[in-house]
């Protein structure tokens, strides 16, 4: 078992909306924690410490916790206050249903946003490369665009017309809109990680032109992301320019 003294490392890609979704559990814990940002050709090293060979892992005390789930609820175990789940057992299954949303749907609309429409592409592709080696990153730049729309045609969002995305996201922000009409955040009187995980998708759709709109368009969700961004501290994502960039060095170093 490790001790709660071990550093925390986290291996991370800072692009990634479930790497931004842990240093926020972090922040909101209050712990300090080292980052090791890995190039995308990194992937044998990732596989290595976490056979999947995603990222977000967390590295304590010589165990390596893959999967940004895994590790919300073992630091939860660790470090349990402040708390991410509350305890009453209604409000803890909707949290568990707010977190997989986040994590299973609003992500690929992030990556659909971000990554295929050639505007945002333009921005948030070298985002993506920023640590790779330039010959590396040139070819990619070229084969990405296709791996990701194939990655989001085989789950589905892909194959609808963009209209019709624009249109899915829009009720997914009038949902988020009206739930927020009930109280200040998602679940319950306090944060709790559904508000992280739906945070750490949302920020980065607002990193695209038209989910940017669409976010500012609501209030309510607008007030409650600055609400989260104060609570979990952290880089808001998509702040990798001057005015961001520093606190964007400061979580890469
Ligand atoms: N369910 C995992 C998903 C992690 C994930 O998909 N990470 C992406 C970055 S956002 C990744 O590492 N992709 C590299 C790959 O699939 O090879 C989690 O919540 O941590």
């Amino acid at each position: 078992m490790s001790s709660t003294d071990s550093p925390l490392i986290l291996h991370q890609f800072l692009i990634s909306p479930l790497c931004d979704k842990v240093r926020r559990i972090l922040h909101f814990k209050q712990l300090d924690y080292e980052v090791r940002e890995y190039p995308l050709a990194a992937r044998s090293e990732i596989r290595a410490m976490y056979a999947a060979g995603k990222l977000p892992c967390l590295e304590h005390g010589g165990q390596f916790i893959g999967d940004s789930t895994d590790i919300a609820h073992y630091l939860e175990e660790q470090f349990p206050q402040p708390a991410l789940f509350p305890t009453d057992l209604r409000q803890r299954g909707l949290v568990h249903v707010f977190e997989d949303w986040a994590d299973e749907s609003l992500y690929f609309y992030e990556m659909y946003w971000r990554f295929t429409q050639p505007h945002n592409a333009a921005r948030n592709l070298p985002r993506m490369l920023h640590s790779d080696k330039r010959w590396f990153r040139a070819l990619m730049l070229r084969l990405i665009p296709a791996g990701i729309r194939k990655i989001i045609e085989q789950q589905g969002l892909g194959r609808k017309s963009r209209e019709h995305v624009l249109r899915d996201l829009n009720r997914h922000i009038t949902a988020l809109d009206e739930r927020l009409q009930l109280g200040e955040w998602l679940v319950g009187e306090s944060l709790t990680l559904a508000d992280i995980s739906v945070y750490a998708e949302l920020g980065c759709v607002r990193d695209s032109r038209e989910g940017g709109e669409l976010i500012a368009e609501s209030k309510l969700v607008s007030a409650w992301m600055s609400r989260v961004e104060e609570a979990t501290g952290g880089v808001v994502p998509g702040s990798w320019e001057p005015g961001g960039g520093e606190a964007l060095a400061a979580v890469a170093q």
